[in-house]
């Protein structure tokens, strides 16, 4: 008998860890057409393959950058999200590139300096593409994402402190999470 005592209790103990972690999983989703404010040429397109009907995007120019250079313009979309716990979330965004002078933003979290999101070799395709590990408080978060190369297209944006998690597809967006 004595010796069921530790098994039973480590299958226990393991039950609640993952039900805990497992209840602790946040997922925000929100549309790229989901913004609080746009700024051109940062624009709003309609398509019958993105997710929620629209993306946005830095529309392409005549002629197409060939290497990298300033932005042409300060285009932006800006998104007010609730986070409910505090965690390090990983921050994915659903792109579709044009080409290697086509393949980024910028991505501003709060009032922290704007990171590269992007530069990844995947173009003429929607794909998740994975930025960086963020800090965040539970409370408010103000996100920005800038232009910084024309050709570079938004659907979705999803954040989430479960960083083994890798998206596959559009997913069900969260409005609970998205302030206006
Ligand atoms: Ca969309």
């Amino acid at each position: 008998m004595k010796r069921l005592v530790v098994p039973i209790l480590l299958t226990l103990v393991t039950g609640l860890l993952l039900t805990w972690a497992y209840a602790a999983t946040v997922r925000i989703v929100f549309e790229a057409e989901s913004y609080s404010a746009i700024a051109a040429s940062m624009t709003k397109t309609k398509s019958s393959v993105a997710s929620g009907g629209y993306y946005i995007e830095i529309p392409l120019r005549r002629p197409h950058g060939q290497e990298e250079g300033a932005p042409g313009d300060q285009g932006r979309a800006y998104y007010k999200i609730k986070v409910p716990a505090a965690g390090n979330y990983r921050f994915w965004a659903l792109c579709h590139w044009y080409d290697g002078c086509g393949n980024s933003f910028f991505l501003k979290v709060d009032d922290k300096p704007a990171v590269v999101l992007g530069q990844d070799g995947t173009y003429q395709r929607w794909h998740w593409v994975k930025g960086p590990l963020l800090q965040l408080g539970a409370g408010t978060h103000s996100i920005t994402i800038q232009n910084r190369e024309d050709g570079a297209k938004l659907d979705q944006v999803m954040l989430t402190n479960d960083t083994r998690y890798v998206p596959v597809r559009a997913m069900q967006q969260t409005p609970q999470y998205i302030i206006r």
